[in-house]
């Protein structure tokens, strides 16, 4: 058997779209998603998300499998990229359409805009230990700017979920961070019992930062999209950023929203397709 996929990037946080509109289960295992995400012997990618038939008063299911083959609940650069692959499996890539997509982490509006942007209602984060989750704190506590030690250094962090978990310590320069040895010591630290992503966050002016990130399941990548939502909360929240901040990544820039009024989060970024073909799984389900 054939599977089509098309690749979409936002910001270079890459991967693979699979039409999965016509069954409720992804058609691929995390194992043969893990494979496909593999840069030199698959195709290449930070993650595989699958368009599934709609649940509840929703348009479409998003689930996606990180290139470790685990599941997070949501993804920010990720659902952007949904949007246009529906737009474009639909013919309503011209449009301005809203969707409503049902995720792990609840309803989430991404809706198309002028010259391939995205902006989508991220709704609100969560910010209580036990919804991050984290052990930082008491499970009804906020873990703002807490001191955490990881090997022989301690960090200020600040933990937001945008469904999915974040750990986010403000730094003096992004670009001098150690990604790949503390990255992993972040992800992987017994405080956070479903592991992290971690941002490192430098304050360029408050409107405006530069973010580093380590992903969970995923290592280093271009760009995070709920990454970006947390720390533009997690700076509000420490006093560092304006509740509007463009947040720049390697991969570029995202403007990141969070409404005072209505408590949600909004970003808006690109989303481009770059190429499609076929694969021929060993198995599957
Ligand atoms: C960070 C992310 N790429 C995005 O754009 O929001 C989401 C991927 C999921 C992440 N690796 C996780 O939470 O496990």
């Amino acid at each position: 058997m054939t599977v089509e996929f098309t690749k979409y990037h936002g910001l270079g946080n890459d991967f693979i779209l699979i039409d999965n509109r016509h069954q409720a289960e992804p058609i691929l295992s995390p194992d043969e998603a893990m494979e496909l995400c593999d840069r030199n012997f698959g195709i290449g990618a930070d993650g595989v998300i699958f368009a599934l038939p709609p649940q509840g008063e929703t348009d479409y299911t998003m689930r996606i499998y990180n290139s470790d083959g685990s599941e997070p609940e949501m993804c920010g650069n990720g659902i952007r990229c949904l949007a246009r692959f529906i737009a474009d499996l639909e013919g309503e890539s011209q449009s301005e359409k809203t969707y409503r997509i049902h995720t792990l982490a609840g309803v989430i509006r991404p809706k198309l805009e002028p010259q391939g942007q995205v902006r989508v209602d991220m709704g609100p984060p969560y910010l209580l230990a036990t919804e991050i989750p984290t052990t930082l704190a008491q499970p009804d506590q906020k873990v703002i700017n807490q001191p955490l030690t990881i090997g022989d250094q301690t960090w200020n962090v600040t933990c937001v979920s945008m469904g999915n978990p974040h750990c986010i310590t403000f730094v003096d320069s992004a670009d001098s961070i150690p990604l790949a040895t503390v990255g992993p010591q972040f992800e992987h630290h017994p405080i956070f019992p479903q592991r992290t992503n971690t941002e490192f966050i430098e304050i360029v002016k408050p409107n405006y930062i530069k973010m580093r990130v380590w992903e969970r399941g995923a290592g280093a990548t271009l760009a995070c999209g709920t990454g970006a939502c947390a720390s533009v909360v997690a700076g509000v929240l420490t006093g560092n950023c304006d509740r509007a901040t463009t947040v720049e990544l390697p991969g570029g820039n995202l403007l990141i929203e969070w409404d005072e009024s209505q408590q949600r989060v909004y970003m808006t970024g690109p989303a481009e397709k770059v190429f499609q073909g076929q694969f021929f799984p060993s198995t599957t389900n």
